[in-house]
Parts: structure tokens; sequence; C-alpha cells
């Protein structure tokens, strides 16, 4: 286990610890040679595919030929295995944390054990309400940005004649979910739509399918909008759709949010209307920003990852080379 030497004030944190019979094992700044990083990664689970390609994207670059020895954990979406995990990666003395919080509370006390034990956290994806004291950095997206841009589509597309909206919202109290509404909120205020309803369905496929069954059970064709905070929960609100004999992308016109594969072919099959892309390629900077970090160098406290927006034509061009 290589442990990097921090800054000038790590030295003497080293030295304190050494007197203490606990300095850090190796590192390039503490005689160590060319041993692996351990890094733990507490991920969220397996829920999306957006998901999916975010583990690909970190286990690739987490590689043993990047420098890295990888500990990976998936929590199956729930909160309190993720901190498990975490206290897990703090007990087996690892160089650093990533994790990529499911929701943005309850964080305080397990980042202070990181803190305390001198393990330097980065957050990906999605980010914590904590004191950002308590993290070395976040590099994720601009969630709300993402809400208003569906939003503003939304609005265009309603025009005068105005919409019967539901929404599919993300995981409760994940920063992706909070943000997205705060931002698709605030496009849509004030304009011809009308929100008729609004209910969690985790991120999953089976979760926006089951939601989207109630609300046409209760709402029926009233309903010509759909709001998904992902596309795996678009993707299954089109079973529910079709099986209530309506045509998705154009009884129900739809904006999600991630782009993924299977979101683009509901695009570019004119079953979905618009996606506003949430890029999951964030393992490169994420392994730049643990290197850096152990190495004592400063580092943004956060760095947002540049999205865009697609159309069906954007889609029916793009699919043949989407990387994920
Ligand atoms: C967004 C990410 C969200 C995706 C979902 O960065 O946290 O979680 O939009 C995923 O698909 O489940």
């Amino acid at each position: 286990m290589k442990k990097k030497v921090l800054g000038g004030l790590a030295i003497a944190g080293a030295f304190a610890l050494a007197l203490t019979g606990c300095a850090p094992s190796g590192g390039s700044g503490a005689g160590g040679g060319d041993e692996l990083i351990t890094v733990g990664f507490a991920q969220t689970g397996s829920e999306s595919g957006w998901r999916a390609a975010n583990t690909e994207s970190m286990q690739e670059a987490f590689s043993e030929e990047n420098g890295f020895e990888l500990i990976f954990n998936a929590a199956d979406n729930k909160q309190e295995a993720q901190i498990a995990a975490v206290r897990s990666f703090i007990n087996q003395g690892v160089d650093a944390i990533v994790i990529a919080p499911i929701t943005v509370d309850g964080w305080d006390d397990v980042l202070k054990e990181a803190q305390d034990a001198g393990i330097p956290v980065i957050l990906e994806d999605r980010t914590v309400s904590a004191s950002e004291d308590l993290y070395a950095s976040w590099v994720g997206l601009d969630f709300e940005q993402e809400g208003r841009t569906a939003g503003e589509w939304a609005v265009e597309e309603a025009g005068d004649a105005g919409a019967n909206l539901v929404i599919l919202e993300g995981t409760t109290g994940s920063s992706a979910a909070l943000d997205r509404a705060t931002g698709f909120g605030e496009a849509i205020d004030g304009s011809s739509i009308n929100v008729l309803d609004s209910q969690t369905g985790d991120f999953t496929r089976d979760g926006g399918k089951k939601v989207m069954e109630g609300f046409l059970q209760k709402y029926g064709s009233e309903i010509n909008m759909l709001f998904a905070h992902n596309d795996d929960m678009g993707l299954g609100a089109l079973d529910a759709i079709k099986a209530a004999g309506l045509v998705p992308g154009q009884d129900i016109k739809i904006v999600t949010i991630d782009a993924v594969k299977d979101g683009m072919q509901a695009l570019a099959d004119g079953e979905f209307n618009f996606i506003v892309e949430c890029n999951p390629i964030l393992g490169p900077k994420v392994a730049e920003l643990v290197k850096k970090v152990l190495d004592g160098e400063e580092v943004p406290k956060s760095e947002i990852v540049p999205d865009g927006a697609f159309t069906q034509e954007d889609a029916i061009e793009l699919l043949p080379t989407r990387p994920y």
C-alpha cells in the first residue's frame, strides 16, 4: 500500500504519526517504491445504465497498469451500506477513498473519521451537504442546469396550449434528484405546464414503470407530458404507457436525462422526444485527482463536467458512435 505523504503539513503529520508508531507505509514521499495506490471506491449500486457506465469508467481508470489497487463496493442504493463500506475502507487503511454518495445527508461523521485517519476523500458524481472541509474535491455534473434544460424544452414543447405533466423523480434525497427538480421547477414556473403529480421511481426501470402505472390509473389520457429524472425510469414508463394503449412520444411527450444508449435508442425511435445528457465518464478525472491529492498538489474543491442535449435527429446521427 502506497501512502504518498501529502504536503509540508502532512510531513509534520507523518512525523507525528511516526512517533505514535502508525506512520503511513510506502509512498514516493515516504521512501515507498512503485507500490500501487490503494483506493476504496464506494459506488451507489447498479440502479441504472448510467451507473453501469460510471462504474466501468472508474474501474478502467483505477486499473493496476495505471498504478492503482481498487477495492470496489456497490451499496445496492442503500446509504447505510455505503457508509459501512467507507468505514471498512478506513479500517483497511487505504490510501484514498472515492464516494458516489447516494444521498446528500448523513456523511459528516464518517467523513470526519476518514479525515482523522489521514485518508483523503474525493466525491464523484453526486455530492453531499457536509462541510467541504471534510473532503478533498468533488467532480460531477451540473444537475440543476440539466433540470433547467429539460424544463426549457418542456415549456417550448407545451407552447400556449399547455401540458399536463407527471414527473418521475430520482432517488429521494440525492443531489441529482434535488437539483434537477430545482432547475426544472424554475424553468417551468409561470408557464402553461400543469404538474399533475411527481413521485420517486428511485432511478430504476422497475420504479419508473410502477409509478407510471399509478399515474395512468389516476389520470389516464389526461397526461400528455412526462419528465423522468433519468432514462431508465423513462424506459420503464414506456411499458406502462403502451400497456395503457397510449403512444409514447406522441400521446405523451417524454423528456429525460442521462443519454445512455438505450435512452438514445428510444429517442431515435421517437418514443422519447428530448434527452439532456449527464456524462458518466468521470473515471480519468477522478484518478487524476486522487494522484494529485496524494502528491500534496492543490486541487479545485469542485469541477463540473460539461453535458449536451439531444433531439431525435441528434440521436439517429450519434447512436452508432455513442461511447455508453
Ligand atoms: C447522475 C447520477 C444519476 C443518473 C442516474 O449523475 O447520479 O444516478 O442520472 C443514476 O441514471 O442512477
